[in-house]
């Protein structure tokens, strides 16, 4: 069972509608959470924008969890959701779906994108798209993560396209999208961890929503929580599964 701690004033600096919902799963990250948040809220409240930010731990053994606490009472922007067991996809659904902005923007700790949020927000201001993808193998895109990584991202993006139909680059990582019609979506995903990203951009298409991918620049600052070589299994696993579930239309 999910908890949650916030100001108990509201979210969205004492709005509780905010028009942005930035959600942020976050595993043992005591090291960055801090400078990270206190920097990310300082630049989305440029944006001129209320806004909530959504940090869903599940399964720290570090200080994050005690740390959001702080930072929720600090910032009245910030709320905290918790859940028992390490789990990155089901942290990412449970803040997607506890958001309550008009427009959910997705990220991650170690990247904190702000640019991409500005260029997302004007593509669904425009009605260009109710889904934006920020791509981290499209032409224009500046990938300076270690080349295993950045192989990793294109095998299993060129998997999910042979595999599942897939139309795009990548599914992973920095997300921008209008709540109300990605509601269903959210709801209809089966796998959790790596994959929950990929089935939700993958189930979009097929449901006839906008869809656009931009191109991201990116740099970690810290090496993934969990190694690229233990979530193999994993992948495959819920990769085999959505070609059950969305290919062959199996319950
Ligand atoms: N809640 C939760 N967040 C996670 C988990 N694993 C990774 N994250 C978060 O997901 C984001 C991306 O994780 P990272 O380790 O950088 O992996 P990468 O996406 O491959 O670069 C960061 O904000 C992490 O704190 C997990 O098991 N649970
Ligand atoms: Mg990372």
């Amino acid at each position: 069972m999910a908890t949650e701690a916030g100001t108990g004033q509201g979210a969205g600096g004492g709005v509780d509608t905010p028009e942005l919902s930035i959600v942020i799963p976050v595993y043992n990250e005591e090291t960055i959470l801090e400078q990270a948040v206190t920097t990310l809220v300082e630049r989305v409240r440029v944006l001129g924008r209320s806004f909530e930010l959504v940090l869903a731990a599940n399964g720290c053994r570090d200080r994050t969890v005690p740390l959001g606490h702080s930072l929720a009472a600090r910032f009245p922007e910030v709320r905290v959701l918790e859940c028992p067991t390490p789990n990155y996809g089901a942290a990412l659904k449970l803040g997607m779906l506890q958001a309550r902005g008009d427009i959910v923007l997705c990220d991650e700790i170690d990247l904190c994108d702000v640019d991409f949020y500005r260029r997302a927000l004007d593509l669904l201001d425009e009605g260009r798209a109710d889904l934006v993808v920020g791509s981290k193998a499209m032409a224009g895109s500046n990938d300076r993560r270690p080349a295993l990584r950045r192989a990793g991202t294109r095998v299993i993006n060129g998997m999910l396209r042979a595999s599942l139909g897939f139309r795009g680059t990548d599914t992973h990582g920095l997300k921008a999208f209008r709540r109300a019609p990605l509601l269903p979506v959210i709801h209809a995903c089966v796998v959790d961890k790596d994959l929950f990203a990929s089935e939700l951009v993958i189930r979009a298409q097929r449901a006839g929503v906008a869809c656009l991918e931009i191109p991201v620049s990116l740099e970690e600052q810290r090496k993934p929580s969990i190694h690229l070589v233990r979530r193999v299994p994993n992948v495959l696993r819920n990769m085999a599964r959505l070609v059950w579930v969305i290919r062959l239309g199996a319950p």
